[in-house]
């Protein structure tokens, strides 16, 4: 006979707690609180409006700890678009993450006031203009009101509106984080001198981020010639077969080696994964980093002052059966995670977030 004895059934129904109830006081208390608040797991509440990972929406970034925000534009990737969707098909994804990270045990919204900034708006069908105006303003009144920004792209180009506008606030050229298959220190082509090619180059040229203090990762594919400037200019560059060959511990201590104590902004282009796993971008490059070597990366992060980051170029439109949104939105959590952290040990207290029931 093996039958499980009347005692011990009696034992596991006494612990069959109601939905919600649990014995982790934090997500306990997270859960009073926010469900209250308009936070809402059900599976069923399509109605609900969807911010990133359930984020309130605001107009207003005045208060937030960070401002999680869209730069729906693709205009730099010439024939090659559908990065616009991106911002869109991570908030869609977004109901799957969150709020609860395993790997920290944290719960970003207990950390921060986290909020969604909604997307930018263009005035103008110009890239230039929507990324040095556009963006630009809109990264700036995340800043200006105190914010840490995330941002959602888009192509990479949408990182120069960012990081000059946090540049100009916070008065300063940050350290970098760099993750991509490319290294985006192009010169100039095609007519704008910003493109997702150039973008790095560019940054560098109006003193948004050091060289000296930049670490790109995952760097590969058949364009090294096109990188003499990142070389040129001191900037570490770590390729994907290196990260393989020595492992993530190493590559942190190249990344403190350069970033150190400074400000540190924190780039990743999804196509610094291998394309078996992300063929949902613009630029698939094979033999690239896995998801769990980006994952851990920034979960080794957060020792540095990193005071923003991005995620750029998903392209949902060929991304057939979402696996790249899916991937992606996991990953843009980690990075959400990782600013309430180190927005958490900046400031030195936290501040939940507070839904407003809709
Ligand atoms: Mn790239």
């Amino acid at each position: 006979m093996a039958k499980v004895s009347p005692q011990r059934l009696e034992s596991y129904r006494q612990l069959d707690a109601a939905a919600f109830e649990f014995k982790n006081t934090q997500v306990q208390s997270f859960f009073a609180r926010a469900q209250a608040q308009g936070y809402n797991l059900d599976p069923e509440a399509f109605h609900q409006h969807q911010g990133f990972f359930q984020a309130p929406h605001v107009q207003d970034p005045t208060g937030a700890d960070i401002a999680v925000f869209g730069c729906p534009c693709d205009l730099g990737a010439i024939g090659l678009g559908g990065t616009r969707h991106g911002p869109r098909a991570v908030r869609e994804r977004s109901r799957f993450f969150g709020p609860y990270n395993d790997a920290t045990g944290q719960i970003p919204f207990e950390q921060c006031q986290i909020v969604d900034f909604g997307d930018v708006e263009w005035s103008s069908a110009q890239l230039n203009v929507r990324v040095e105006q556009d963006i630009y303003q809109h990264a700036k009144r995340a800043a200006e009101a105190g914010a840490y920004t995330l941002s959602c792209g888009g192509e990479h180009t949408s990182s120069y509106g960012v990081l000059k506008a946090l540049s100009e606030v916070h008065d300063d050229s940050f350290s970098l984080i760099h993750i991509d298959a490319h290294s985006d220190t192009m010169a100039s082509w095609g007519g704008d001198a910003v493109n997702d090619g150039s973008v790095f180059r560019q940054a560098v040229l109006q003193g948004f981020v050091d060289p000296e203090r930049t670490v790109q990762i995952g760097i590969r594919g058949r364009s090294d010639f096109l990188w003499e400037f990142a070389h040129d200019t001191g900037m570490k560059v770590i390729s994907a077969d290196e990260v393989f060959e020595k492992g993530v511990a190493w590559v942190m201590d190249c990344v403190r080696e350069r970033v150190g104590a400074e400000k540190t902004y924190f780039s990743f282009d999804v196509d610094g994964l291998d394309s078996s796993y992300m063929m949902g971008t613009t630029g698939p490059e094979p033999f690239g980093l896995t998801p769990r070597q980006v994952r851990d990366i920034i979960l080794a992060s957060r020792e540095f002052d990193v005071i923003g980051a991005d995620m750029v170029e998903l392209n949902p439109n060929r991304d057939s059966n979402q696996m790249a949104s899916h991937l992606a939105t996991g990953l843009f959590f980690e990075l959400l995670c990782l600013l309430a952290d180190c927005r958490l040990k900046s400031v030195g207290r936290a501040n939940p977030t507070r839904w407003l029931k809709i």
